[in-house]
């Protein structure tokens, strides 16, 4: 309860020092202003296990590590996983003083119940996807590979993140947008009428119809900062007043 803020898909990594600056100036914009802060996914390109992070932090990711310490400390702090870091673990919660969120989640808010996803749930026209997803989500798949040693998971990863680069370039915009019907059957389960999501990259706000009502899907933007695209970043606002997109 309070003003609530959440942002998604920083893609914190090793080489985007503009990302992580705008992200570590909003986190202390955030722990000035907001009541609580919510990181709904993709907080890291990606993720191969906790331990790595915790025990040789290169030092990109201590001083990550470091600003997200000092925010759960100012405010409560909610990390829900992402497609990226879909194996961040509660071994770095609690390294960070911060509390997994479970997505979808449903948020009781000042603006009224909001569900929140990460959104590559929805995304449920691209198969290839989805196949990549229900495998490494699956928890024995991801017991043997947090089990492998570190240099083997880097190596997965790297050969992962190149077949998927690839893989997007022959996707169609549609292919990758959020189907309607899978969001449509994820607000109907939870009985809500507003989504807030992030994941596509395509910050909006739009206004559906549901089973006859009007319903709202807040699209968060991504924070990745390039030569094309420099004002990329932002957050959503929740609070009695309503629930706003806040672009950097
Ligand atoms: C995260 C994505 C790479 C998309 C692998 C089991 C496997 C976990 C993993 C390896 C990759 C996360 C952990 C990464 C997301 C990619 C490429 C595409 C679209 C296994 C459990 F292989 F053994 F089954 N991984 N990494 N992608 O580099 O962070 O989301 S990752
Ligand atoms: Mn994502």
């Amino acid at each position: 309860r309070g003003a609530v803020w959440v942002a998604s898909d920083i893609h914190l990594g090793e080489a985007v020092p503009q990302t992580a600056r705008a992200f570590y100036d909003f986190l202390d914009r955030a722990r000035q202003q907001a009541d609580a802060l919510v990181l709904c996914g993709d907080l890291f390109d990606a993720w191969i296990g906790d331990d790595h992070a915790l025990r040789h932090p290169p030092a990109w990711l201590a001083a990550a590590l470091g600003e997200l310490a000092a925010t759960a400390r100012a405010i409560p702090l909610w990390l829900a996983r992402g497609n990226r870091d879909f194996l961040m673990g509660r071994a770095l919660a609690d390294a960070l003083g911060a509390r997994l969120l479970d997505a979808p989640a449903i948020l009781d808010t000042d603006a009224g119940p909001i569900l929140l996803a990460h959104g590559d749930e929805f995304c449920t026209d691209d198969l290839a996807y989805q196949r990549f997803r229900r495998i490494v989500r699956t928890p024995w798949v991801q017991h043997v590979f947090l089990a492998l040693p570190l240099g083997l998971r880097r190596a997965i990863a790297a050969r992962a993140r190149a077949r998927s680069r690839l893989a997007r370039r022959a996707k169609s915009m549609a292919i990758m947008d959020v189907n309607p019907a899978a969001v449509a059957q994820a607000l109907r389960a939870a009985g809500c009428s507003t989504l807030i999501h992030g994941h596509t990259h395509r910050p909006a706000i739009h206004d559906l119809e549901l089973d006859g009502r009007a319903a709202r899907r807040f699209v968060l933007p991504d924070w990745e900062f390039d030569q094309d695209a420099p004002h990329r970043g932002g957050w959503i606002e929740i609070d009695a007043a309503g629930i706003r997109l806040q672009r950097l």
